[in-house]
C-alpha cells in the first residue's frame, strides 16, 4: 500500500528539510529586520520578546531530559541546557546563551532588568513559547527532539544577521552579535543528534508523517511569535509606548 510505504532515510530527511518553506526566515517581520527597515524600538521589541523564548529553551530541554530514560541520550542532551544557562561562574567566559542574549539586549539599548521583567513580551509570544515547553513536557522525548529540528534552518538566519546588521544597524555594537555566531556550530551539532533520534524513532510511515506534523507545529510557534511582535510594535506606535 503506497500510503504506508516507509520513506527511506534520505527521503525522510528531505521531507523534513522541505519544511524550510515555513521557517520564520520568510516572515515579513524577519525580512524587514534583515533589510534594515526596522526602527530601533522595533529591534528592541524583537530582542525583548525573543528573550522569553531564550529563557524557556533550557526549561524545555530539562523537560525533554525528564522524559528520557536513556542515560547515554541524557548525557548528550544536557549540553543544550549548559549552552543556554552557562557553565560555572557567570562572570567567566562561558556565561552561556541567555547571558549572551542579555548582552545583545544591552547592545540595542535594553537594560538587564528591563529584559528580565519580560514587560515587553506580547501575549501571543508568551502563548507560543509556553506551548513549546508544554509539548516537551507532555510528549515522548523523541517527539520533543524532532520539534527542535527547526534548528536545521537556524544557521542561515544567524549568518544573515551577522552579515547584514553591522551595515544596516551601525548603532548596534557588533560585540552584541556574539550570540548569533556562537549558535551556528551548536545548532549543527543539535541537528545531527535530532536527526539521529528522528530516524530511529520513526519506524513506520505514520510516525514519519507525524514527525513532519511536529515540525509544522514548531514552525507555527516561531511564525506566531513574529506575528505577535509585528502586531504589537507597529511603525507608528505612539512614542511613549515604545520600548
Ligand atoms: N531552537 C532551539 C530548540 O528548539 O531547542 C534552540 C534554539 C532554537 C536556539 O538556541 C536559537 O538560538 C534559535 N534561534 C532561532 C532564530 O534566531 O531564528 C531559531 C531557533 C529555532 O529554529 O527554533 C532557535
Amino acid at each position: 500500500h503506497e500510503l504506508q510505504r516507509l520513506w527511506d532515510g534520505d527521503e525522510f530527511e528531505a521531507r523534513l528539510r522541505a519544511c524550510e518553506a515555513r521557517y520564520h526566515i520568510h516572515h515579513r517581520f524577519n525580512q524587514r529586520l534583515n533589510r534594515g527597515e526596522l526602527q530601533p524600538f522595533q529591534v528592541r521589541a524583537w530582542v525583548a520578546n525573543r528573550f522569553y523564548y531564550q529563557v524557556n529553551i533550557p526549561r524545555k530541554d530539562a523537560a525533554v531530559m525528564s522524559n528520557c530514560e536513556d542515560r547515554a541520550e541524557r548525557r548528550r542532551w544536557i549540553l543544550r541546557i549548559l549552552d543556554h544557562d552557562g557553565r560555572g561562574d557567570f562572570t567567566g567566559d562561558d556565561a552561556g546563551g541567555i547571558e549572551a542574549w542579555v548582552r545583545l539586549g544591552e547592545a540595542v539599548g535594553l537594560d538587564r532588568a528591563d529584559l528580565w521583567s519580560h514587560r515587553h513580551v506580547q501575549p501571543g509570544v508568551r502563548f507560543a513559547v509556553d506551548a513549546y515547553v508544554n509539548f516537551a513536557r507532555q510528549r515522548p522525548w523523541e517527539e520533543a527532539a524532532i520539534s527542535s529540528l527547526t534548528e536545521m534552518f537556524a544557521p542561515k538566519i544567524h549568518a544573515d544577521r551577522l552579515a547584514a546588521w553591522p551595515t544596516l544597524y551601525p548603532w548596534i555594537d557588533v560585540e552584541g552579535l556574539a550570540y548569533f555566531r556562537s549558535r551556528i556550530p551548536l545548532a549543527t551539532r543539535d541537528v545531527e543528534h535530532g536527526l539521529e533520534v528522528a530516524r530511529r524513532w520513526c519506524t513506520t510511515r505514520a510516525r514519519q508523517e507525524r514527525a513532519v506534523g511536529i515540525l509544522h507545529f514548531k514552525l507555527d510557534i516561531l511564525w506566531s511569535m513574529l506575528d505577535a511582535i509585528e502586531r504589537g510594535f507597529p511603525d507608528d506606535m505612539p512614542l511613549e509606548q515604545r520600548p
